[in-house]
């Protein structure tokens, strides 16, 4: 079983009676096992990276190290004798669990995972397995046992994070290059055992504990049997506990799924983006910053804003995911003013809206040109990030009549609503928007109905059909979607798998195709590969200056001798990628003779 396919129902849950006989690892949770069901109904909850790294904050002999604040041993190549003094001079005087917690739930947060030991080897508990623990400093609280206590006044779940990755142990391996210790002595049984121990102290002391999230999985001593044992050994402590999946070595890198194959691990972990679909059948969570480091970083104002967030929010919820938001607290315990302020502001957009987040499941729609959409039992929740001009919300491809419209905000002023065609108009002209996100309901009554997204046909446009991110098929190995000049277009295009899809309906005709697109110049040279109907088109990706700089490209003409209903298809030609195949934001098909065949005339 792996968290990328959806396996079949049937062996799913055969799979997983026999694994939980066996007390071996199960995938992700079958919707017969209610272990999730807290956790698909929070959708939302706040990652927390605290530790002895907060103290340097990014900045070590006076300069900025590169990369993220909690990196910071790695990237100034701190020796471990040096980094270790940091301990004493942790003493956050101003840390309050119960402030941090309550923060999580202003901001409509259900859950917390906190690095309870980072890859620095720090641990934040009073570990009776090591010294180099909280209570070696002179602050000498157990921050776990605190936070564990306030979570549960608050009503929100406590996480632990853990380090699988130590820098500091002297028995993990590899070890960095400039730790100066003999590895010879090192033994990795000996450090999994540690592992373990640890561990096992985060899941006898602190009651109940939601989720268990490992990271620092990748490095070679690390292995699947190894990882399996691990998976085993938290639920054998918390049966109802969740794994993250990287405890075991089956994540994808950053996009954070598993490869093929069998994993342990309830829920996938993209980290720092947004799958470009939800996978039915799938767990997944995505986690990211608010500005460009997981741990305080005293020199990072790259904050994103408040309409950024939820409108992440609302694409993980939009694709059946989960968000996991971090902070980055002080070395004297606070959570930075600029992030206290941006959750405040999703609270308050939560305290409003949060019926079209909790308890939801991916919308029906491939793609909307307008925002995102979520969905509980036959009630669609619109999830509006830009205002139509016309006062007029067009649902595109929406089968079945709405019973009933309403804004979440004023649920007790219906909407009108009307067909037009394949689609439903909302009027929302007397809808007060909010800049972030704006919820639409729809209550349908019975099961939505949704056409496939379609390209208006090439005869209703004067011969001209254009394809763009927002008129294509959203499946997964779509390339993401980035706005460059405030235009949409494909970028990270870095996949050879990757490809933009649509549904295309073209009659019988000659038809010369081009391509409105960017690639730095290093990486110029790639063959896309554009298809329809079996008909083949390959160009080499032309150089044009930057990623930024749009050129339009002929990609070449192909013949229909007959009217073709099929899926227009642009990919590479296989190979391995430099760095990009392109950012991609057009594809015209121009029809420039029609076609002769007597038969399809
Ligand atoms: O705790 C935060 C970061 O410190 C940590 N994960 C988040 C939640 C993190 N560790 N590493 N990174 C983030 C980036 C590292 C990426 C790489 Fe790799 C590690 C590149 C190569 C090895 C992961 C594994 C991506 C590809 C393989």
């Amino acid at each position: 079983m792996t968290a990328r396919q959806a396996p079949r129902v049937l062996s799913r849950a055969l799979l997983f009676f026999l694994a939980a006989a066996l007390g071996a690892c199960a995938a992700r949770p079958a919707p017969a096992d209610h272990r999730a069901d807290w956790w698909r109904e929070a959708r939302f909850g706040m990652f927390i990276h605290w530790g002895l790294y907060a103290i340097p904050a990014g900045e070590w002999d006076g300069k900025p190290a590169p990369g993220t604040g909690e990196w910071i041993m790695r990237n100034a190549k701190i020796p471990v004798t040096q980094y270790e003094t940091l301990k004493d001079r942790f003493n956050p005087v101003n840390f309050d669990a119960h402030a941090w917690a309550r923060l999580a739930r202003t901001a409509g947060m259900k859950y917390l995972v906190i690095t309870t030991k980072h890859h620095d080897g720090f641990a934040l508990f009073d570990s009776a397995t090591s010294d180099y623990d909280v209570m070696a400093t002179p602050f000498k609280r157990d921050i776990m046992a605190e936070l564990a206590r306030a979570c549960r006044d608050e009503g929100i779940t406590p996480g632990w994070y853990h380090s699988i990755l130590d820098w500091h142990h002297p028995d993990y391996l590899p070890r960095v290059p400039w730790d100066n210790r003999p590895a010879s002595d090192a033994d990795f049984n000996r450090y999994t055992a540690y592992l373990e121990a640890q561990v096992t102290e985060l899941l006898t002391r602190y009651g109940p504990i939601g989720v268990m999230w490992f990271d620092g999985e990748w490095e070679d001593h690390w292995n699947h049997e190894r990882g399996k044992h691990l998976y085993e050994l938290c639920r054998r402590l918390q049966p109802g506990i969740l794994v993250n999946n990287r405890v075991d070595k089956g994540r994808n890198d950053m996009a954070g799924l598993d490869r093929e194959g069998e994993w342990c691990g309830d829920f996938g972990t993209p980290e720092q983006e947004v799958p470009s679909t939800g996978i039915p059948g799938v767990d997944w969570e995505s986690c990211m910053t608010m500005n460009d480091t997981w741990g305080f970083r005293a020199d990072d104002h790259n904050w994103k804003s408040a309409t950024q967030l939820i409108r992440t929010l609302c694409d993980t919820a939009g694709k059946g995911g989960n968000f996991l938001l971090n902070v980055g607290p002080t070395a004297d315990g606070r959570i930075p003013p600029e992030s206290a302020e941006r959750l405040e502001a999703i609270g308050r957009w939560m305290s409003v809206n949060s019926g079209a987040i909790y308890a939801t499941s991916a919308g029906p729609f491939e793609r909307l040109p307008w925002g995102r959409c979520t969905s509980k039992g036959s009630t669609l929740n619109l999830l509006v990030f830009d205002r139509p001009e016309s006062g007029l919300l067009t649902v595109p491809g929406l089968l079945n009549d709405p019973r009933r419209a309403y804004a979440l905000a004023e649920p007790d002023r219906p909407l009108r609503t009307r067909r037009e065609g394949t689609n439903v108009i909302v009027d929302v002209s007397g809808v007060g928007f909010d800049p972030a996100a704006t919820v639409i309901v729809l209550e349908m009554g019975s099961k939505p109905k949704v056409a496939p997204l379609a390209v208006t046909p090439i005869s209703d446009t004067n011969g001209v059909a254009v394809l763009t991110p927002s008129n294509c098929r959203a499946l997964p190995a779509t390339p993401a979607i980035e706005h460059i000049e405030g235009v949409e277009s494909f970028g990270y295009w870095t996949g050879p798998k990757m490809a933009a899809r649509w549904r295309l309906s073209l009659p019988p005709g000659e038809y010369a195709v081009t391509a409105e697109l960017a690639c730095q110049n290093d990486s110029a040279g790639n063959i896309m590969d554009a298809s329809f109907a079996g008909r083949h088109m390959l160009a080499k990706v032309p150089p044009t200056g930057s990623w930024q700089k749009f050129q339009t490209a002929r990609l070449g003409s192909f013949v229909l001798t007959k009217a073709e209903n099929a899926e227009f298809c642009v990919t590479t030609s296989g190979g391995k990628l430099a760095k990009a195949l392109m950012n991609l934001r057009k594809i015209t098909i121009q029809r420039v003779s029609p076609s002769h065949d007597k038969e399809s005339e």
